[in-house]
């Protein structure tokens, strides 16, 4: 019997849905679980047993627990990847892959979140110029990565794609103009074929209604 691998999600969640884009892509068979952040289920004694920092997405690879959407994502390229395409072996190509993630992780994600937080959950209702210009900095940055490469880290997709797709997803859907940058532009039409991107949608979809319906139009 192949071991069960459970992925405690929430579908608005960005970091979720980047956990789930990995899966698919690697193609592992994950069993979902709901953790309904609005009901804050995170914070109930059974899933604080498994994950005592009480975020989503949380990883039980039959019994071996661990979270962090791109440590999940690594942890499950190199475990059950056919290849290592997703995540390449080789040091130089895969320092170029974490690089990304870790532009996700600590910039593009971050700019994300400062404006979205505060509008789901604090009351804001306008995203004030800075953080306007914070984010569309960042994106610049990611449109240089795409100037020279077909995909995020090379010529084809990694986990650095659907990390980053994810997170830009949630934006996107909130219906930030990417109209200045048009190698981001021509990579998320490529993202359309990553497997599991429709699901993806569904969830920055709900992600973007829910902020736009504490926007002041
Ligand atoms: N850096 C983390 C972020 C995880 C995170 O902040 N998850 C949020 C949802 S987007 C969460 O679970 N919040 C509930 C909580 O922390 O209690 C990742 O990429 O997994």
């Amino acid at each position: 019997m192949s071991p069960k691998i459970v992925l405690y999600h929430f579908p608005i969640s960005g970091p979720c849905r980047g956990a789930l884009l990995a899966a698919r892509a690697i193609d592992v068979p994950v069993e979902i679980k709901i953790v309904d952040l609005f009901k804050k289920e995170q914070l109930k004694e059974d899933f604080l047993k498994i994950n005592p920092q009480h975020c989503v997405p949380t990883l039980d690879d039959d019994g071996f627990v661990i979270w962090e959407s791109r440590a999940i994502a690594c942890y499950l390229a190199d475990k059950y990847g056919k290849d290592d395409e997703l995540y390449p072996k080789d040091l130089k190509r895969r320092a170029i892959v974490n690089q990304r993630l870790h532009f996700d992780s600590s910039s593009l994600y971050v700019k994300i979140r400062a404006i979205c937080f505060p509008i789901l959950f604090q009351g804001v209702t306008e995203i004030k110029e800075p953080l306007k210009n914070d984010l569309n900095v960042t994106l610049g940055f990611l449109e240089e990565f795409l100037k020279s490469s077909k995909w995020v880290a090379g010529d084809n997709p990694t986990i650095a794609d659907t990390s980053i797709y994810a997170s830009l997803s949630s934006i996107l859907a909130v219906g930030w103009d990417i109209s200045l940058f048009p190698n981001i532009q021509r990579w998320i039409k490529l993202c359309s074929t990553l497997p599991g991107y429709a699901e993806n949608e569904q969830g920055a979809k709900e992600f973007g209604e829910a902020v736009k319906k504490n926007l002041k139009s």
